[in-house]
């Protein structure tokens, strides 16, 4: 609890929350403060090309090791648990062991992955995507940021472009402690999800161009709107998402226009529309109908439309037996728990690519994150915390298999 205050304070803003944005100054100190943590539990601290950093603690053999972690960067509205609190678990896992001169079979590593949230960089879980496999690093080190930096160019800056080979360390298992960012373990008055598997993600950038023209002047027939069709399309996102149902969802989070005048018609819009459903085939039904919808705005309105993918990921199913592991944990603890769907994306949601990989949730107060607001009681954070030590200390002490 004493590292996710402190850590807090780090990027604070006002609610109690925090902005540390993916490789700027605030995320630089952040990473400092956990590398200097990591070094005081005496963790070989090993940074890869593109920032993730991992925290290790040998084993009595160099089997493949159990790995932990989350990420320490925030929107920038966010709190202070999102990510930061798997993190900090997983230090606490190595202080607990440490406190009982405990060595495990396997090595254990504490990650901390770069840019889960691509907020600036996109895609998010940029640095556990590039991990698994799924981004080539130098892709990522060119990616351009909202701010058009260039990533490569920002982790320099911050210190953080690592030597180490990216996806060097293939863990025997990866299991990410997260609050659930959700209403539903709260409203069921339950301490642990035990996560089974994690929503389909579509991110995509739509940039209108119409014509500006005089608020006065033009009659409506004339008009070749873009903030008008800006509107439709963020109407158009929310019906979906209700005729679907489901675990549709469906969000314009960013809208811009320009010049953004009182008296103009807007002459060009910028928006995000983020989709995500738990069923693929329904996820990519979503974005043709939105693509079909877009089509229809550009005759209608004499608009041109494009529209560019930020990011794009199916949905993900956790390995099984860590799921019963993380309900057998609770269960020993008389923690209420029940199986979930993830409906945020997160770092072991690549990991799953490499090896098992599950996720356990505590209860997120009125649901509510991405917003300074969000809270966990200490009580709820340590039962995710004991819990996530049952599931490691068994796995790290499994033999490597002949
Ligand atoms: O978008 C997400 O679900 C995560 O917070 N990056
Ligand atoms: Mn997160
Ligand atoms: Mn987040």
């Amino acid at each position: 609890m004493a590292r996710i205050e402190a850590h807090a304070a780090i990027g604070a803003i006002d609610g109690g929350g925090v902005c540390r944005i993916a490789l700027t100054d605030a995320d630089r100190q952040g990473r400092d403060q956990l590398v200097r943590w990591m070094k005081e539990l005496d963790l070989e601290v090993r940074i890869d090309r593109v920032g993730n950093i991992f925290g290790i603690r040998a084993g009595i053999t160099d089997a493949a090791p159990v790995m932990t972690g989350s990420h320490i960067d925030t929107v920038a509205t966010g709190g202070r648990y999102d990510g930061n609190y798997g993190v900090m678990a997983g230090l606490e896992v190595v202080r607990w062991l440490d406190a009982r001169g405990r060595r495990t079979l396997r090595p254990i590593v504490v990650a901390a992955f770069t840019n889960e949230e691509g907020v600036r960089f996109m895609p998010d879980m940029m640095g556990s995507l590039v991990h698994a496999g799924g981004l080539s690093p130098d892709a990522a080190l060119d990616t351009l940021g909202t701010d058009g930096a260039r990533l490569g160019d920002e982790l320099a800056r911050i210190g953080y472009a690592g030597d180490m080979a990216c996806g060097a360390i293939v863990p025997h298992a990866f299991v990410e402690l997260h609050i659930e960012q959700g209403p539903v373990l709260e409203a069921e008055g339950l301490a642990i999800g035990a996560v089974q598997d994690l929503q389909g993600i579509s991110w995509q950038e739509i940039s209108i161009v119409g014509q500006s023209n005089h608020a006065g002047t033009t009659p409506m027939r004339l008009r070749h709107d873009a903030g008008y069709c800006a509107a439709a399309i963020a109407v158009f996102v929310r019906d979906l998402a209700r005729r679907y149902g489901g675990s549709q969802v469906g969000t314009v989070g960013v809208l811009d226009l320009h010049p953004n005048l009182i008296n103009v018609i807007a002459a060009r819009a910028t928006l995000t529309v983020d989709l995500r459903n738990t069923d693929e085939a329904m996820l990519r039904r979503a974005e043709a109908e939105l693509e079909a919808h877009l089509r229809e705005l550009e005759k209608e309105e004499g608009v041109t439309i494009e529209a560019r993918r930020l990011a794009r990921f199916e949905p993900v199913v956790f390995d099984a037996g860590l799921v019963r592991r993380i309900e057998a944990s609770a269960r020993a603890r008389g923690l209420p728990s029940r199986r979930m769907t993830s409906g945020a994306g997160h770092d072991a949601q690549m990991m799953a690519r490499i090896c098992p990989a599950a996720m356990i949730f505590v209860p997120s107060e009125r649901g509510i994150s991405h917003n300074p607001r969000e809270h966990t009681a200490p009580a709820e954070l340590a039962n995710g915390a004991s819990v996530l030590l049952d599931v490691m200390l068994a796995l790290a002490d499994e033999p490597p298999t002949a």
